[in-house]
């Protein structure tokens, strides 16, 4: 494990930023939550998780017990209690008599719109959860969706859920290999795709991918239901293969929804860790439920009468599991939902959007951020964004400069930024500030929020003191925590518990600063972060070796402007290897080997550069010095090489690379 993330000096530079903004009074005044939420949560931590999930959620049979963790690390939370999420975001508005408002404007990439009220979705996922039942899929069972960002991935979650069905969504950005080994992990009974997408005004597949992972037996899937979204020809394969009209068509609208064990799962998210193999993220119904609803309308301060709101992330992430499907809906919100990249047809399109549906409350990540400073603040200028009144960033640190441009040039320099860090593991937002109580600080996700016990500790698990930056951790269970790794309880406890004794470790960085607030200073293990998108070193090295011509690979993370980090591989080729020769021939061997990446894990793990080299830098016990190689990677001289058991190398590497 390496620490140099947590002494760097950018953030010495960083820890520099004195701004600080007060929310308005008149934000204050009318905001969901105020000053007061935190002492209540101290008071009683658990008291005030059990009347979270009982104001927020309405549950079928109540719980006897909040928490019981008499087998740590393995929680559970509402003991008990019965609870349906997709009565709770759906069937309970409409009978609340709000099933005119509407739950989801959909943008399609190529322009065509659909409005859809909570009626509708209520209605489309009883169809939905019919249409599953129909084939055979039962509660437990799991569910792979691999499905672009159509409302049919709402329902289709929803659905699932609905019937107590496990969903597994795999992001349409992977691969066809990767998408079969999550199959494979989760045994999954039925695939929910499309024909394809569109992509910059052209179609773009996937089925075919769906076709590839399930082209060698051995597999457990069942049938797959195909949403035909860019009316491409796809290949068929009869009896397996259904069309989703055609299914939703002939099922009943009229689905009654039971409740759910508390802990019953809800659902696998895949993500990537420090070994190859990603892991099966499980959460369960009750507690997830609750984190999310609670931190939806207390972050983003939800007024579900009259806000607009719009998260851009990919259902394909954990964001757009928690602030997409679960805590809009079951908040009663009115959302947008965007198929398209922000550049299709042209660079304003995101805030031709916000000006279209008055979105006022907008939810985006820092690289997508720095993307539109880049393109140039003239762009959004041209477009009324006067709705906006709160602005979240989340997937990775925000720098100042990103976070101001955010507040003075889409939030006109009043909206308040918060800032929200958390993890697919965590399921909801752990730390952030309150809009209406915390002043914010550019670049700092500052505050626990309450009822959560984050901390910064040491080495040794003591807390550090302000002023001293170590390791993330949370204290104390939490409701919407990982309940284990799908398949693998024993990884489950070695990675997240036994770094800290009876802590969860969350591999980040992190500083507390004078006033005690919290700074994010990026991963401390092997997980790189490009485009907020988590990527395994190790996965994309594993990926690498794969291939015949490559004998040894190492990848690091290299400090990137726009995308945080970008991906750097350097490979030693196979001597006996048939290689490409003459003029070209390089090029065409880091192309081949990039797509590789790109077939084997997918398009966003390409590396960016790949340098060949004769060896790579080695300490005694044989482990990779990745931080020469990341100096190297970054443009800075690698400096000290002694520890490595060839001290040449760097050398050799350096005179390589200058050839
Ligand atoms: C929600 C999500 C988790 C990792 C996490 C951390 C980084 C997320 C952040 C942040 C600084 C923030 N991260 N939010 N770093 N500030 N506000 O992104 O989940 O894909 O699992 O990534 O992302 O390094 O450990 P996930």
């Amino acid at each position: 494990m390496s620490h140099e993330t947590v002494k760097g000096d950018a953030f010495e530079n960083l820890l520099r930023e004195e701004r600080q903004f007060a929310p308005s009074p008149e934000f204050a005044a009318a905001a969901n939550v105020k000053e007061g939420i935190y002492a209540e949560a101290n008071a009683d931590r658990l008291a005030f998780w059990a009347e979270q999930a009982r104001t927020r959620l309405t549950w079928s049979k109540d719980f006897t017990e909040t928490l019981d963790w008499s087998d740590p690390p393995f929680a559970k939370w509402f003991v008990g209690g019965e609870v349906n999420a997709a009565y709770n975001a759906l069937d309970r508005h409409v009978e609340n008599g709000l099933g005119d408002r509407v739950a989801i404007y959909f943008e399609g990439e190529p322009g065509d719109t659909e409005t859809i009220t909570y009626a509708d979705l209520t209605e489309r996922v009883k169809r939905a959860a019919n249409a599953f039942e129909a084939l055979g899929v039962a509660k437990g069972d799991r569910v792979a969706v691999y499905l672009p960002m159509i409302p049919e991935a709402v329902v289709t979650m929803l659905a699932c859920a609905r019937i107590g069905a496990v969903h597994s969504v795999v992001f349409g950005g992977f691969s066809s290999e990767a998408l079969r080994s999550r199959i494979d992990d989760a045994e999954a009974k039925l695939v929910v795709t499309a024909d394809g997408t569109f992509r910059r005004g052209k179609p773009s597949p996937l089925k075919p991918a769906v076709d590839e992972a399930l082209a060698e037996d051995g597999h457990t899937v069942q049938h797959v239901l195909v949403v035909r979204r860019n009316k491409q020809d796809v290949a068929w394969t009869e009896g397996r293969d259904l069309d989703w009209s055609e299914a939703m068509a002939s099922a009943s609208p009229e689905h009654t929804a039971v409740g759910h064990d508390s802990e019953h799962p809800l659902y696998i998210l895949y993500t990537s860790g420090t070994t190859g193999k990603p892991k099966g993220i499980l959460h369960t119904t009750g507690g997830y439920l609750t984190q999310c609803a609670f931190t939806h309308s207390a972050v983003f301060d939800l007024k579900p009468e009259t806000d607009v709101y719009w998260c851009t992330a990919d259902i394909g992430w954990v964001t757009g599991h928690s602030y997409v499907t679960y805590g809009p809906l079951i908040n009663g919100a009115t959302q947008v939902m965007y198929e398209g990249t922000p550049d299709s047809p042209h660079q304003g399109r995101w805030w031709e959007i916000v000006e279209k549906y008055k979105v006022s409350i907008l939810y985006t990540a820092p690289t997508a951020i720095r993307t539109m400073m880049k393109w140039g603040s003239d762009i959004p200028a041209k477009y009324d964004l006067s709705s906006i009144r709160i602005l979240g960033s989340v997937g990775e640190p925000i720098n100042p400069e990103a976070w101001m441009w955010y507040r003075e040039v889409i939030g006109a320099g009043k909206a308040p930024i918060v800032d929200t860090w958390w993890q697919t593991e965590t399921g909801a937002i752990m730390i952030a500030p309150l809009p209406g109580v915390t002043s914010t600080k550019p670049g700092s996700a500052q505050v626990p929020l309450p009822g959560i016990a984050v901390d910064v500790v040491d080495e040794a698990g003591a807390a550090v003191p302000n002023g001293h930056g170590g390791f993330l951790v949370v204290r104390e269970p939490w409701p919407s925590m990982l309940r284990t790794v799908w398949g693998d309880p024993q990884r489950f406890k070695d990675t997240y518990w036994s770094r800290f004794e009876g802590m969860y470790f969350a591999g980040d960085g992190a500083k507390k600063d004078d006033d005690g607030d919290i700074w994010l200073l990026g991963r401390v293990d092997d997980v790189m972060n490009v485009s907020g998108h988590r990527l395994s070193t190790t996965e994309i090295e594993s990926a690498l070796v794969s291939h015949p011509w490559v004998a040894e690979a190492a990848v690091v993370g290299a400090a990137d402007e726009t995308t945080g980090q970008a991906v750097v591989a350097f490979v030693i080729l196979r001597g006996e290897a048939e290689l490409p020769s003459g003029e070209g021939a390089d090029a065409e061997i880091i192309q081949t080997l990039r797509n590789h990446v790109g077939h084997e894990i997918g398009p966003i793990a390409k590396p960016r550069h790949i340098l060949v080299v004769p060896e790579l830098p080695k300490t005694r016990s044989g482990k990779i010095m990745r931080r020469l190689l990341k100096d190297v990677a970054e443009g800075r001289d690698p400096g000290d090489a002694t520890t490595l058991a060839d001290p040449t190398v760097m050398q050799k590497i350096a005179a390589d690379l200058r050839k």
